[in-house]
């Protein structure tokens, strides 16, 4: 559904974070994470930083670089299917410019370029200073990335295509699915590769609040945590600016709209997710029909993530 020019004015050109912090959406504990996976580092041949494709210039965790930085590097742009990638040579274009050539997009789901990161991984291990290895025995390589960006089915994918074996890592539509730095992984015979799965890392240093709500629009923060609300409403402020509408005609609604309370109450009524409430009046109690806004949240994002809203950038 498109609209004629005259009626995207009215879209909100900003999104308004209302004075929040990010700085609660981070759990501490990530910081041990980081810690166990730094002192596995040793035996790490090569670093496979997995992000969603949706989010490419943004939400990494730049304390990757500074921690992990000393090793080959592959940046693996996931979740392909769901990213509008008319824009690819843009965004490889900026990447460069960041430092960053090794890049590759998959969708783990259906195996889709994953075949490419062994012979990637290989060369970039074969020309780095610290390869002095005669004989090519084992490679080692870390799987790291924020939370739920597919790092644990890249590994099942891996062992799909070469092993043809099934799933050693547990996957999960939450973040924080892997909770541990695991065993090493066996993902190929010849040449011999070994993966190590690793726990979602976030930092607080992620920069702007607006990040924070991409990220967790992609499912790297807990909803809860930001609120499925507030998520909901830049879920709509992003398809809106995209012009993205097929929202509309799902919900039943009459038009596009850039008011969330409206769409969720349409969503809301549409499920028949609603609740039965008590309002005080002057005149006494009286029991009202409102709608569940949190479920219709819920929903909402539940339907973006599963890419059925259209291919969205958040960059
Ligand atoms: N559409 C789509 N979904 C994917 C793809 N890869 C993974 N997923 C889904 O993304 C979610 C997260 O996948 P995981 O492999 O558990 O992600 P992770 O990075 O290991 O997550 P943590 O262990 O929580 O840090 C799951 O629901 C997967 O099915 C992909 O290429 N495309
Ligand atoms: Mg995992």
């Amino acid at each position: 559904m498109r609209l004629a020019a005259g009626a995207l004015r009215s879209f909100r050109e900003r999104f308004d974070c209302a004075g929040r912090s990010v700085a609660a959406w981070f759990p501490g504990h990530m910081a041990k994470g980081l810690k166990n996976m730094k002192a596995k580092l040793r035996g790490i041949d090569c670093l496979v930083e997995v992000h969603d494709a949706r989010l490419p210039l943004s939400g990494r965790n730049p304390h990757f670089q500074e921690a992990l930085g000393i090793r080959p590097h592959l940046l693996v742009l996931n979740k392909m299917d769901l990213a509008d990638l008319t824009q690819k040579q843009r965004i490889l274009e900026r990447l460069e410019k960041e430092g960053l050539r090794r890049i590759l997009f998959t969708d783990c789901l259906r195996d889709e370029n994953v075949k490419k990161v062994i012979p990637l991984v290989t060369e970039l291990i074969c020309t780095s200073q610290r390869y002095q290895r005669t004989e090519n025995v084992e490679y080692c390589v870390m799987v790291i990335g924020v939370p739920n960006m597919g790092k644990s089915s890249l590994i099942n994918s891996m062992r799909r295509l070469h092993l043809r074996k099934g799933k050693a890592s547990r996957v999960g539509g939450e973040p924080g699915i892997t909770r541990a730095v695991l065993t090493k992984i066996q993902v190929s015979e010849r040449p011999l590769v070994f993966l190590l799965d690793t726990p979602g890392v976030l930092s607080p240093q992620i920069g702007s609040v607006e990040t924070g709500l991409k990220l967790a629009l992609c499912g790297a923060i807990r909803d809860h945590l930001v609120g499925e609300e507030m998520i909901a409403d830049y879920l709509l402020y992003t398809l809106n600016r995209q012009q993205q509408f097929s929202y509309v005609e799902r919900y039943g609604l009459p038009e596009p709209c850039d008011d969330v309370e409206s769409v969720l109450k349409h969503i809301a009524l549409q499920l028949g997710k609603t609740q039965r409430i008590k309002v005080l009046t002057g005149t006494g109690d009286v029991t009202v029909t409102a709608p569940s806004y949190s479920v219709a949240a819920y929903e909402f994002i539940r339907t973006f993530r599963k890419g059925a809203l259209g291919k969205v950038m958040l960059d």
